[in-house]
């Protein structure tokens, strides 16, 4: 079923806002952070006009109110990535928290010196530096699959690095640069066989195609709300739970003991063993209402929307002069980071601000992958399940005239 982008357009207020004088917005930077619809923004109000008190601790109403509503998204997000148990899902401040979380913690109790980490050269920050901060404290080795011209992770090193048995692999599941979206299912299999665990990045898919972490049989997987409609300061982090159960908690305090004396405390059962302190518990309800907004359009519409909408893009941007995109190959979501001749991509994101339209300019905390290709930022335009056929074209119409500007 197509997806009614005019009517979606609608159910997200700042869509319809205008920039400078009277032009209206157009939005590319979801993979930075997307927007949020009415319905979540209304259920975290809701939250707070109504319901809002502490968690897990009061016996009044409204206590037992908020409690009940953050554990129900608890089980919504299970069922969303087909999670086996709500005690497996771990609610974090995002993707970045959910990675350092596991460096912190399995990392620190599993890891000696000399152990090797797989990670790729396409990974965002968020996937290398807790790895570096590990590696260099552990003394470990980090080994990195190389990437192709065409934005491919190089299977074949990946086979070599595996070789070496490493301890761990982890990896995006989707390039936020080049879009790649890599053959998850088969890297976990291939790691699963030379004894490695895996974890995976997934703050650009779950937002954007089913995610099944059961059928991938990922060891870990992280991701944010914040991508994915819902908002700011909450994540996720999937993790089995034989693997779980066995990690020391990450940060110490309330909520996650079971008891505690004055020299040592016993920690509390899983999830809340790794949830220290009030959480974030309005932002839990909106990922909630997200999810609920998701799911009635179905995720396998909106990954087909995003498809079909890129290629529109791929094509129409590959007929301009100049214009060089990076990952030239199929198997890519919505995003598309390109070089408009020697014009220096802040200014390329400058001027289409001017014309209204919102993309991202910089290296996408994805440092060593543009030091790969030899440049020090690109142009991005990413598009979500709100973006329209005209949006892409109002994108060519404003490189057009950026690419006269400087030409
Ligand atoms: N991993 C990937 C693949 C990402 O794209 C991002 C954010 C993160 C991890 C970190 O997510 P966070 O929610 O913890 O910050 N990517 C981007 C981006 O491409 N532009 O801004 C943020």
């Amino acid at each position: 079923m197509g997806l009614d982008v005019k009517k979606i357009k609608s159910d997200f207020p700042i869509l319809a806002r205008e920039i400078r004088n009277g032009i209206p917005l157009v939005y590319l930077d979801s993979a930075a952070t997307s927007q949020k619809p009415q319905v979540v923004i209304d259920a975290m109000t809701k939250y707070y006009q109504f319901s809002n008190a502490n968690i897990h601790r009061g016996v009044h109403t409204l206590a037992e109110e908020a409690t009940g509503m953050y554990e129900d998204v608890r089980k919504k997000v299970a069922n969303f990535i087909n999670a086996k148990s709500e005690k497996e899902i771990i609610y974090t401040r995002n993707t970045t928290e959910s990675i350092n979380l596991v460096a912190q913690t399995w990392g620190k109790t599993n890891l000696e010196e000399g152990d090797i980490i797989v990670l790729t050269e396409m990974e965002h920050h968020s996937n290398l530096v807790p790895w570096q901060m590990l590696a260099a404290e552990k003394h470990l080795n980090l080994e990195f699959v190389t990437v192709t011209d065409d934005g491919l992770l190089n299977l074949q090193v990946y086979k070599e690095l595996l070789e070496k048995s490493p301890k761990l692999v982890s990896f995006t599941h989707m390039s936020n640069v080049l879009g790649t979206i890599n053959p998850v299912k088969e890297m976990i299999n291939l790691a699963h066989q030379a004894g490695a665990l895996t974890m995976i990045d997934g703050a650009q898919s779950v937002p954007h195609f089913p995610v099944d972490v059961r059928d991938l049989d990922a060891d870990f997987y992280a991701f944010s709300a914040h991508k994915m409609l819902g908002p700011t300061g909450f994540g996720i982090l999937y993790g089995k739970e034989k693997l779980l159960d066995a990690m020391p908690p990450f940060m110490g305090g309330g909520d996650m003991i079971k008891k505690v004396l004055l020299r040592s405390f016993k920690p509390n059962d899983l999830p809340h063993k790794f949830e220290a302190g009030t959480p974030a518990i309005a932002e839990a309800v909106g990922l909630g209402a997200a999810i609920d907004y998701l799911q009635a359009l179905g995720m396998d519409n909106i990954a087909l929307h995003e498809h079909e909408l890129t290629n529109y893009a791929f094509q129409k941007l590959s007929e301009i002069e100049n214009l060089i995109i990076f990952g030239k190959n199929n198997n890519r979501g919505g995003v598309i980071a390109f070089e408009l001749g020697i014009i220096h991509p802040h200014d390329v994101a400058q001027i289409l601000d001017r014309h209204g339209i919102a993309i991202r300019a910089g290296h996408h905390c994805a440092m060593p992958l543009h030091e790969k290709f030899g440049i020090p930022a690109t142009s991005r335009a990413s598009f979500y399940l709100y973006n329209s056929y005209e949006d892409v074209d109002r994108l060519v119409e404003g490189i057009n005239i950026a690419s006269d500007l400087f030409g």
